[in-house]
């Protein structure tokens, strides 16, 4: 695209920089021809680099950064050379040369992190009176680049071109563009070291990775302003942690957000959502959420429910809450046209829906026939329909759902480009407003949910939105398809949002069009199970997929699949606090794992969930194992606790009942008993898998009480786990800080690999009789009670 708009118009280029000015961490270069370059440096790691091509700036404003953000002061030095300008952070050395304002960023070793091709250019669109703004880096030796949301392309994205315009579209492929998400950052990686890109602007853009020319890598944007992040790493880790902080985190989630949950298109009426519920528990499959679609609405309008298929939705929350079942409901953006319908009603009178450049309110059909559109970009819109979730929250309903915020519409497929919007106060058209649409509906759903549902946390998912939009929901992939393929994207989608900055997602398990097999769904599940969003869903005219529907035996692995969820419980729990607490990606693809061994630098399959797991999902059919590649390091093979060495790759064997699973030496795995749903019993005793090194390691287990919002105030607990290792001993140290107390007074500790026989045991330095150690031949491990406050037990 570079090239074809250059043959039809100019591309416009920045002249020699005649003056600079600056004032703390601020550099602004003024140049020939009108054009200013701001350089803020917001970290000693985060620069920002923002063009105004007037002469002027027009109002700051993104959707994207969070309020909360409390960057690190840099530390600065500035100088001119005769040739350019530099500045030094602690970190990094930006140069800026005088003649055309093309920019270099290096590290304190001089390596080249990035640098300008033909740097930042812009077209003058005299249709829309926009400017196109471009930038051109070169490709460094060896690069490759990660990133930008839930696009379905191979992990790595060298070679392609991606375009950030939110899209519905249903039954999507591999290499299908756009989606529904547009999260304009990329992660690169040459000589081993990591940087971050963050083009904050919401205008349709693209990203173009040496895909049309292998030296070049671009990206553009149909509007707005070139305005981007460089982020430095080093660690891979450490630019989606910069990134996610300087975007946002969520709160933590309610603890049974983390259960299973079970979704169709549609349950209804009451009867049958009474039956899918006694389904899981007659089976004793544990489930915590179920889901209602669009149609327990009265004719799809939104905040009513069907009288004749839900009567009295209180008393069925209610009796489903009972047994411990929480419910979420669909709501969806579009208001149907209907006088005698409150919600319109009270957005035509308040002058809250979107309206046309010309005037007339903005029309499309969606589900409910002809509909209005709410603005979500005016605050006052946003808090009107956040006081419509209160009649919902006040049945019961747990959690809201927002689909179709793209926004979708029939036929036409979006709003047409004219369609105004107030932009927080920054008037515009849909062109800009687009890719925010989504996010700013879910941000007010959330501000709703959030209110009525105090003291305890909201839940709320999204299908679309823009960078930030984290903190606002959890998200889903969308429409995908019950095929291996679809599979194997689910797994690539969920770590790239993942390293986006979006962790809390998941897919459509089995896949939301047609019908898996038995095989493919388990194979499926195995999978969704260690993603932070686990829930079934399929659209109803493909037949059954609840977890019992392929038959006894399918049914029996289907639940020995979602008791580990709950038995991983505290382990994702504590990989989601890293992740609110740190912007830690709870998923990570192989490279983050290890960016210094590049056999990691093309993988897709293998993904890290937290600190201490590895896992590879088998998405062919037929398999009784798969081939993968372990990192560096010792691990532990989950079910025979075979001791395997990484760097190469290895056969993990894996019948339908397993899926690849391993565990990091030195590591310790908390787990809680299978329950049928978050909170059914109080947890009498938690589990330490405690799995032998030759060395020192150390894990995390975070704990509260999974809802509300005592956490915040120290009501929690973080338990270190320090673990060292000798061929003839173990040394296990906790230590805890916070005030939370757990319900289990008691701590039942899983050795795992001991490479001696145990002669004696101590805890805080009492010897424990070998005859309270038992032995599990099967495994190899031994078990031992302690007391949950224990600090320090060796064994030798
Ligand atoms: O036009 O609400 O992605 O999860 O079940 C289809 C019905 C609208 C699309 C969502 C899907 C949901 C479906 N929706």
């Amino acid at each position: 695209m570079l090239n074809d708009l250059a043959n039809k118009k100019g591309e416009l280029f920045a002249g020699a920089i005649l003056d600079c000015k600056y004032e703390n961490n601020d550099f602004y270069f003024y140049c020939e021809n009108n054009v200013i370059l701001h350089v803020k440096a917001v970290t000693d790691k985060i620069i920002r680099f923002r063009y105004a091509v007037d002469g002027d700036f027009p109002r700051d404003f993104s959707y994207a950064l969070s309020e909360t953000y409390q960057p690190e002061k840099p530390t600065l030095e500035f100088k001119e050379k005769p040739d350019h300008y530099r500045i030094t952070t602690n970190r990094i050395i930006i140069t800026i040369w005088k003649e055309n304002l093309s920019v270099r960023i290096l590290d304190k070793s001089g390596t080249i992190l990035i640098e300008d091709e033909r740097g930042f250019h812009w077209e003058y669109d005299r249709e829309t009176g926009n400017d196109i703004v471009k930038i051109s880096k070169k490709v460094q030796g060896g690069e490759h680049y990660y990133g930008l949301g839930d696009k379905a392309f191979n992990m790595n994205l060298r070679g392609k071109r991606v375009q950030n315009w939110g899209s519905d579209t249903y039954g999507y492929g591999k290499n299908s563009d756009p989606l529904y998400k547009n999260i304009p950052f990329y992660i690169g990686l040459h000589q081993k070291i990591a940087y971050g890109m963050f083009f904050d602007n919401s205008f349709r853009s693209y990203f173009d990775f040496a895909a049309e020319r292998s030296n070049v890598t671009s990206y553009w944007a149909m509007g707005g302003e070139m305005n981007y992040y460089f982020i430095y790493g080093p660690e891979l880790v450490e630019v989606t942690a910069q990134y996610t902080n300087l975007t946002g985190k969520p709160e933590l989630p309610p603890l049974w957000a983390l259960g299973y949950h079970q979704c169709k298109w549609s349950y209804y009426p009451e009867q049958r959502v009474k039956e899918i519920a006694a389904g899981f528990r007659d089976r004793q499959i544990p489930c915590d959420a179920i889901y209602l679609d669009i149609d327990y609405m009265e004719g799809f309008r939104c905040f009513t429910w069907s009288k004749d298929r839900f009567p009295e939705p209180k008393r069925m929350v209610q009796e489903l809450a009972d047994d411990g079942f929480k419910m979420v409901v669909i709501i969806d953006p579009g208001i149907k046209i209907d006088k005698d319908y409150w919600v319109y009603q009270e957005g035509l009178a308040n002058d809250y829906f979107c309206r046309r450049a010309d005037g007339p309110l903005m029309k499309g059909s969606v589900w409910p026939g002809l509909c209005n559109f709410p603005d979500f970009t005016r605050p006052n819109v946003r808090e009107w329909w956040a006081g419509l979730f209160k009649d919902l929250l006040a049945s019961g309903i747990k959690g809201v759902w927002n689909d179709m915020n793209e926004p979708a519409v029939f036929e036409q497929g979006t709003f047409p480009d004219d369609v105004r919007f107030d932009y927080d106060g920054n008037s515009c058209s849909h062109k800009k407003a687009h890719n925010i649409y989504g996010m700013q509906m879910a941000r007010a759903t959330n501000q709703g949910v959030k209110k009525y549902a105090y003291p305890n946390r909201p839940f709320t998912i999204t299908r679309s939105g823009y960078s930030g939009v984290q903190r606002f929901a959890a998200t889903w992939t969308g429409d995908n398809i019950a095929s291996w393929e679809h599979m194997w994207l689910a797994n690539i989608q969920c770590q790239r949002l993942s390293i986006s900055g979006y962790s809390f997602a998941g897919s459509d398990i089995g896949g939301f069009i047609d019908t898996p097999s038995g095989e493919l769904y388990i194979r499926w599940l195995a999978l969704g199970v260690f993603h932070p969003f686990c829930r079934t869903h399929s659209s109803g005219d493909h037949g059954d997929q609840e977890p019992w529907s392929f038959g006894d035996e399918n049914t029996n692995l289907a639940r020995k699949f979602i008791q580990l969820r709950y038995q991983f419980m505290p382990y994702m729990y504590t990989t989601f606090w890293q992740y609110v607490t740190y912007g830690t990606p709870m998923l990570k693809p192989l490279v983050y794992l290890d960016q210094y061994d590049s056999e990691t630098y093309l993988r897709m399959a293998e993904f890290g969930l937290g600190e201490n797991l590895l896992v590879c999902p088998i998405t062919q059919p037929e398999a009784d194992g798969r081939w993968l590649y372990l990192p560096r390091g010792n691990w532990y093979y989950y079910w025979t606790d075979e001791i395997v060495a990484g760097g190469k790759e290895v056969w993990a064997e894996a019948k339908l009942d397993r899926i690849p699973l391993y565990v990091q030496a030195g590591a310790v795995i908390p787990m809680y008993p299978v329950q049928q749903y978050v909170g059914e019993k109080a947890i009498e005793a938690l589990t330490l898998h405690v799995y032998h090194k030759n060395g020192a390691h150390q894990s995390t287990l975070f704990e509260d009480a999974g809802d509300g919002y005592g956490y915040q105030n120290g009501d929690c607990m973080i338990k270190k786990f320090a673990t060292v290792g000798t061929t003839q001993s173990l040394n296990l140290q906790q230590t805890a800080t916070g005030n939370f107390t757990p319900t289990y007074k008691v701590c039942k500790i899983v050795l795992h690999g001991l490479p001696f026989e145990i002669t004696t045991a101590e805890l805080d330095e009492q010897t424990i009789a070998l005859s309270q150690i038992t032995k599990d031949d099967a495994l190899q491990t031994y078990t031992l009670l302690v007391n949950a406050n224990f600090q320090s037990l060796t064994i030798r």
